[in-house]
């Protein structure tokens, strides 16, 4: 029988923010062992992945930075890839969806569905904010969750209860832009009618079946994708707009679509295709054979990906024609960290560059927790006291004195040399049977994508192995009966040697390392199982310690870290981002006197002031009327903010800003010079 052809996806993390552990735990590492454990065993295998560089992700961190979305994405991509690298996840390509082959890839797939007669064009109203003349889709809005009541639910989704919204679903809609109330305007777009797939995505979610031939083994899906995507469909699909106004994205390919954008849920999955497309590039393949045919596409992402991978990417990929659909969505839950969800804004999370740079020789540590504590079925926590228990009690005190022993008799006994095996004893049969069988098991885990278990049965031969020379004493029998000896060293090294390959997938480095010291190698899965992997004869090398066990002290210092970064236990706005010399030079604040005062009409916070700056005469705009009255400020000496931008505030031209201290609760005081001062006295 042939083997099966897989193109695996990973989800395409946004270029916003650097990865954390519960990315990796719950999608990355996970891939990434799979892949491994497929091209052991010998299937053809494409791993995809690359950066998502588009959407209201990219453009509002990009606000917050006070920098360009391109630069935003420049310095995410290149710091998310580096960590990939360094932590050996090995994607065959990590593309990102900037690349202009990405931008021709989805503007052509849209072509061809607009073409086709796939979308309907509506036109509706939508909010819109009119300080920023932008419509405000997706998380350019927030307000208050129909479902939950959260007050910070965004206008695509929830994160608090994972609801998928529409902005009018919102409760007291806000933009995020300017924070103020938006307004309704009539803009139109291109709508994906997903009402009309409801009946063939049932069975072939359900039952695996499309057009009446089996496509897939539902009974491999998980329960929780398979779940949430009927409770989906039967809660009824509605159209979903495929194009937003956006300046950021891949331009619509149509006349009369200026200033609209795909919507980044459109162009981002079809980013696994034009990443394939980059790679059989540079490979000399051809990329449809990556997409079409006898093969299984996979897609590893986390829960609240399901329904693009599992209904809203098939149903474009089979609106478009000439694709596989995926074989399986291996959706995971989410991971916490000491006791509370990872948070990006509040900076509660481990990244993982951070680990490499302090951890370069942890590794393999932090990839056996992770896969050990992976959320598959439901929500798993993260803390660096099951850390250290995982690596101390089971990297080192089972899989690394294991093989310590075993390597060290070894020297010890016959100089490095393998003994002949003699004759077997019941309890030799009992552990040679378990070789035989523990890889076939964790095979059978994986195709199911229990790698979490499938990461236990390989520890199993580990657990065996040490509890095989703890009962067989070889120590004691040395003296007495040292043909025995041989032959217990002997299956004591088999292990060993299976070891170095059942743990390839999971932890390379260590096998890598392992391989070195047995002075034996192998790529094929097929040979772990086997009893007679090192012959006698056979010289090995020195060993080495494996795992070091991990203090308290590192413990301490981790839970202490996040404690004191963690931004939420700060009053006031934590620092906004560094700024050069240069850029504060060009900030001129000079000392004004005001020389008059008055409301401005209809708006209750505002004053007019005239200001004297020493070179010239101002109006100024102020918004300090619930804070003084005119009468008050008249005389006043103030610090002003001269070379900003003039702005019209209710009509006015307002020509410059007069700087005000404010206190927590929103209190407006003067900063007033301690001693007398003349107007046009510079601040700096
Ligand atoms: N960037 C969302 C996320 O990072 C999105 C995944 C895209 S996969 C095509 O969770
Ligand atoms: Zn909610």
């Amino acid at each position: 029988m042939s083997k099966a052809k897989y193109t695996v996806t990973a989800a395409l993390p946004y270029a916003n923010g650097p990865i954390h552990l519960g990315h990796v735990a719950g999608v990355y590492l996970p891939a990434d062992i799979f892949v491994r454990f497929l091209r052991m065993n010998h299937h053809d295998v494409a791993f995809i992945c690359g950066s998502d560089e588009h959407g209201a992700a990219i453009t509002l961190r990009a606000k917050k930075e006070g920098i360009s979305p391109q630069e935003i994405v420049d310095k995410y991509h290149d710091l998310i890839k580096k960590a990939f690298d360094d932590f050996h996840i090995n994607f065959d390509i990590f593309h990102r969806t900037s690349a202009p082959i990405h931008h021709e890839t989805s503007q052509e797939f849209f072509k061809v569905l607009h073409d086709k007669g796939k979308f309907t064009e509506e036109t509706s109203e939508q909010y819109y904010d009119e300080t920023f003349h932008q419509f405000l889709a997706d998380r350019y809005i927030s307000g208050t969750c129909p479902k939950c009541q959260n007050p910070g639910a965004y206008g695509d989704q929830c994160e608090k209860c994972g609801s998928d919204l529409s902005p009018k679903d919102l409760i007291n809609p806000v933009s995020t832009l300017s924070g103020k109330a938006p307004i309704l305007k009539t803009t139109s777009h291109w709508y994906l009618p997903m009402q009309l797939h409801e009946n063939w995505l049932r069975t072939w979610i359900k039952e695996g079946r499309l057009d009446g031939v089996q496509q897939h083994d539902p009974k491999a899906w998980r329960n929780q994708v398979i779940g949430q995507c009927m409770s989906w469909i039967d809660g009824g699909l509605h159209p979903r707009a495929m194009t937003r106004d956006l300046d950021w994205g891949v331009k619509v390919p149509l006349p009369n679509a200026e200033g609209k954008v795909l919507y980044v849920w459109l162009d981002a999955p079809i980013g696994y295709i034009s990443a394939t497309k980059q790679w059989a590039l540079d490979q000399n393949k051809d990329w449809k054979d990556y997409w079409t045919g006898d093969r299984k596409l996979v897609h590893f992402i986390g829960k609240d990906n399901i329904v693009f991978h599992a209904i809203i990417f098939p149903i474009l990929l089979k609106d478009h024609g000439g694709f596989i659909l995926p074989d399986n969505v291996p959706a995971y839950e989410f991971l916490n960290l000491e006791g509370d969800k990872f948070s990006t804004s509040r900076n509660w999370a481990v990244w993982l560059h951070e680990y490499i740079s302090t951890y370069p020789d942890k590794i393999d540590e932090l990839k056996y927790v992770l896969t050990a504590i992976a959320p598959e079925s439901k929500d798993a926590e993260f803390t660096w006291k099951e850390y250290q228990t995982r690596i101390n009690s089971e990297l080192a005190d089972i899989l690394g004195n294991f093989v310590n022993r075993a390597l060290v008799l070894t020297h010890k006994y016959y100089e490095g040399i393998i003994p002949e095996c003699g004759e077997l004893t019941a309890a030799d049969h009992q552990v040679i049977e378990a070789i035989h069988q523990i890889p076939g098991k964790i095979a059978s885990l994986m195709y199911q994508y229990k790698l979490r278990d499938a990461q236990a049965e390989a520890m199993q031969l580990a657990r065996i192995g040490n509890k095989y020379l703890a009962e067989q004493e070889p120590w004691k029998l040395i003296k007495t009966d040292p043909e025995r000896v041989a032959t217990i060293m002997n299956i004591a090294l088999q292990i060993t040697a299976n070891l170095s390959i059942v743990l390839q997938p999971f932890l390379p480095n260590t096998a890598t390392k392992l391989e070195g010291i047995l002075n034996y190698k192998t790529k094929d899965w097929n040979d772990a199982g086997k009893i007679n992997l090192l012959s006698s004869g056979h010289a090995i090398h020195n060993p080495e310690i494996l795992f070091q066990k991990i203090e308290d002290d590192l413990v301490h210092a981790e839970v202490e870290k996040l404690k004191k970064s963690n931004q939420s236990n700060l009053k006031f706005e934590p620092q906004k981002m560094e700024i050069s010399f240069d850029d504060f030079t060009k900030i001129d604040i000079r000392l004004g006197t005001i020389l008059s005062a008055e409301k401005v009409e209809k708006a209750d916070k505002l004053l007019k002031l005239l200001v004297d700056t020493g070179i010239d005469k101002r109006t100024i705009v102020s918004g300090i009327a619930e804070h003084y009255q005119p009468e008050e400020v008249v005389g006043k000496t103030v610090q002003v903010l001269l070379n900003l931008a003039p702005r019209k505030i209710r009509g006015i031209e307002s020509q410059g800003m007069i700087l005000m201290a404010e206190d927590i609760d929103g209190k407006l005081s003067f900063m007033i010079p301690e001693k007398p001062f003349e107007a046009g006295g510079g601040v700096r």
